[in-house]
């Protein structure tokens, strides 16, 4: 990727502990304080490996069209890119040198509504015009609390807004030349868009929140609401707004002004993505170190192919050194190196990748596995192709399948893949929650540990009832009565050994039953409804009580269809009763469809009108079907062989006539 351009460093605003001197993750460091020693943390700016994802982000989203995920999959991940269309406007700026703000709307089409400004804390203007600004103290002690916010917290849709007005500067609105004021404020992101936007406090929560707060004029642009108790996000007519008065079609209303803003060179159609590039170094040991090598003469040289894949130094410690800086930096044997370009002593990159870089591509290497030249041949990759069907939890749905796909795509880009999507399907298993439908958690106390399960009921009663608790995708809570309902069908299953008999036939009493459940559970196995193929299992068992019986075909063929959710009870009585090798390497029960319905009827086949044979089919079998089951018939397939037919009738549930030259 590095050498694509598609690797990359910057540097970037982290969470920093002062005192602990290590980089916190947003997880680490809630309400601005460090989980470790609990102190005020920082912004501090660091070097950041980058991954160029947001190049790929029209791709991951166009591929989503071809492949086979679950909606709700598909959805997650398109928010989580997060695609927006709207503009970039530039408001000039009273108070600087002639310099314009950049803005980024999706709401073009409410700019005359616009009653003033807001800039993320961080964005450059402010320093830029630092002596111009005469509250700059107070915009510097705003911005030092801002520091101490995480993102989440930032975004989080908070009524009471907080600011400062940057007194010095102040906006001109481009469509009507109305003077606004600007403010710095924490719900402006420097990450996104441009880091300044338009306030329209009409018809944005946000900055009507905002507005109210700070006494700033409303004015409604577009009809429908009433602006004087919340802000009307929805659609309608254009009032106040000159040019575009009239048009009730927001998509026209900002095409129009689009191409306004075009014409006077002070605006463009723009796009943004919530997705942004992929930070991709840690300071931990345990991960690929980036084979990157820093060169006092040629600046930063991949590590050659050949030396590849660089391994782990072995250490002692695997704690982060001072400064947050990674184990491997007091490695000297690790870090001094070498330039490969020019020979000069060199040092090594000492961050490592995280977790999710392995997690895009391992699964890559299962088709080759015994490879030295490469992950995997072209043709052991062409053979295999993409993964036909991933199955997994939805918190994996976004980042690492993201993240995945997007190194998939690249790998298909430079030739190393023959397909560009890694994953045909996708599916999801719904979550177990706790026995008081609430997700489980430590906490919580709700928690029930898988292991003292099978303690108690064995492993076959576990896995039985995990897959029989619900549908599959859909949380369920945790019941202990089910639970002990599995162990009792399991219990039953055992005791059929004490009503067993010989017999190498399905029964008549319960033939229909057998197929049925063998056709019921296969398609339901399919489909992954595993409930109701244990449900259709444990119907079965109760007519086999009923009857009193089970014969040695019965038994197999029930063993066979339990045996993917119980396997080990099933696989013992199938070794108890030498039914022959191991059900679990064995074949799969087929059903007849003929059958699998209760109500048959007894029919007559003829043949030139003569009868030569009675068969029984279900009593709704349509023409072609009956008539190939007459066919199957022995004395009937004898008779018509060698023959021509010249006409096939079927009267229903009366007689097949076949008549033949
Ligand atoms: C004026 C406006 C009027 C807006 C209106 C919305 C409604 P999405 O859909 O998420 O792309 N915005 C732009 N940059 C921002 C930033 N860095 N931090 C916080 N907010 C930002 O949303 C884009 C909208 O979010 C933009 O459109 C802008 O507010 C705001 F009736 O501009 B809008
Ligand atoms: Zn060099």
């Amino acid at each position: 990727m590095f050498e694509h351009g598609l690797a990359f460093r910057d540097k970037t605003l982290v969470n920093y502990c002062p005192s602990c001197k290590v980089v916190l993750s947003n997880e680490d460091s809630q309400g601005g304080k460090c989980d470790i020693c609990h102190s005020d943390i920082v912004q501090k700016s660091k070097d950041v490996w980058y991954l160029r994802i947001t190049e790929y982000a029209d791709r991951l989203l166009e591929g989503l069209d071809r492949v086979d995920y679950l909606p709700n999959v598909k959805l997650q991940q398109r928010n989580w890119i997060g695609k927006s269309t709207g503009a970039f406007v530039d408001f000039e700026v009273k108070g600087s040198d002639g310099e314009k703000l950049k803005i980024y709307t999706t709401r073009p089409d409410t700019l005359f509504g616009v009653t003033f400004m807001v800039m993320a804390p961080e964005h450059p203007m402010i320093d830029k015009y630092a002596d111009r600004i005469s509250n700059m103290n107070e915009v510097r002690a705003y911005r030092s609390e801002c520091a101490k916010k995480t993102e989440f917290e930032r975004t989080q849709l908070v009524k009471d807004k907080t600011g400062v007005r940057l007194s010095g500067l102040s906006g001109i609105n481009p469509v009507n030349g109305k003077e606004i004021p600007i403010y710095i404020s924490d719900y402006v992101m420097m990450g996104y868009g441009t880091g300044a936007i338009m306030a329209v406090p009409a018809h944005d929560e946000r900055d009507y929140d905002f507005a109210k707060k700070f006494g700033i004029d409303i004015i409604e642009v577009i009809k429908g609401g009433d602006i004087s108790k919340a802000a009307y996000t929805g659609e309608g007519e254009l009032v106040n707004s000159d040019f575009l008065n009239g048009i009730d079609n927001k998509k026209e209303a900002i095409e129009k002004i689009t191409d306004f803003l075009a014409q006077k060179g002070i605006g463009e159609k723009g796009v943004q993505f919530k997705m942004k590039d992929w930070a991709f170094n840690r300071q931990r040991y345990w991960g690929e170190p980036i084979p990157i090598i820093y060169c006092p003469h040629c600046g930063m040289v991949p590590v050659p192919y050949d030396e590849l894949p660089l391994k782990l130094p072995e250490v002692a410690d695997f704690r982060p050194g001072q400064d947050g800086e990674s184990p491997l930096a007091k490695i000297e044997s690790f870090v001094n190196c070498k330039c490969p370009k020019c020979g000069a002593d060199a040092k090594r990159e000492t961050d490592t990748m995280p977790q999710w870089a392995g997690s895009s591509w391992y699964f890559l290497r299962y088709m080759d596995p015994h490879n030295n030249e490469a992950f995997a041949s072209p043709e052991k990759l062409k053979y295999w192709g993409e993964v036909d069907w991933y199955n997994g939890g939805m918190e994996h749905v976004t980042r690492h399948m993201i993240y995945s796909r997007f190194w998939h795509k690249f790998l298909y880009d430079i030739g190393a893949v023959p397909l560009d999507e890694p994953y045909a399907k996708r599916t999801a298993q719904g979550l177990i929650l706790g026995p008081d439908g609430e997700k489980m958690s430590k906490s919580k106390g709700n928690v029930v540990d898988p292991n003292d399960v099978v303690d108690e009921y064995g492993a076959d009663v576990l896995r039985t009832y995990v897959l029989f608790m619900g549908d599959y995708e859909k949380a369920a809570p945790w019941s202990e009565s089910s639970v002990k309902g599995c162990k009792r069908f399991i219990d039953r299953v055992w005791g059929l050994r004490n009503i067993l008999t010989d017999g190498d036939e399905y029964s008549a009493e319960l033939e229909s039953a057998v197929h049925k459940t063998i056709k019921k559970v296969s398609s339901d196995i399919e489909a992954m409804k595993f409930n109701t193929a244990i449900a259709a299992l444990m119907t079965l068992i109760n007519k086999i009580y009923e009857k009193g019986s089970v014969n040695r075909a019965e038994l197999k063929a029930f063993l066979t269809l339990l045996n993917p959710f119980a396997p080990h009870v099933t696989e013992e009585l199938w070794s108890l009763e030498d039914f022959g090798g191991m059900l679990a390497d064995g074949k799969w029960v087929d059903h007849d469809e003929s059958k699998c319905v209760d109500d048959t009827v007894e029919i007559a086949v003829q043949i030139n009108g003569k009868v030569r044979a009675k068969i029984n089919v279900p009593a709704d079998i349509e023409a072609p079907d009956a008539i190939a089951l007459a066919k199957e018939n022995e004395t009937v397939a004898a008779a018509v062989a060698g023959k021509s037919v010249v006409k096939e009738i079927y009267v229903k549930g009366r007689l097949v006539n076949i008549v033949v030259k």
